[in-house]
């Protein structure tokens, strides 16, 4: 950038503050982009009683499991202590939560039903 002579040093003061004020906005922007990976994206099926999850086994970081009621009853799906609302027959919802490398657990929550088969273990490695 070539600075003319008539440059006065107010002016210099406030190209100053511009830069500055841009620097800070990007400063956030810049590390947000920089640490952000790409969403996991996994379908789970809810049928009496068990769910289908794929992929079955995901990759550490942000998983939005996305919840397809395709059973007759209203289901819901638990993991990592999130869980959806209460999905209709026909209906989905979506869940999304930051897994580390590790066994969790998920079910469905209404009473009865883990029991009869909805729950497993999500393996992320
Ligand atoms: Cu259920």
């Amino acid at each position: 950038m070539q600075r003319s002579p008539s440059s006065s040093p107010v002016r210099l003061l406030s190209v100053l503050a511009v830069v500055v004020v841009a620097s800070a906005l990007a400063g956030p922007a810049l590390a947000a982009r920089a640490h952000a990976t790409a969403t996991i994206k996994v379908k789970v099926t809810a049928v009496e009683f068990k769910f289908t999850l794929s992929p079955a086994t995901v990759k550490p970081g942000t998983v939005t499991f996305t919840v397809a009621n395709k059973g007759k009853l209203s289901h819901d799906f638990k993991i990592d202590g999130k869980k959806t609302p209460l999905i209709k027959p026909g209906k989905s919802a979506s869940l999304t939560v930051t897994l580390k490398a590790g066994k969790y657990p998920y079910l469905c929550t209404v009473p009865g039903h883990a029991a009869a088969g909805m729950k497993g273990t999500l393996v992320v490695k």
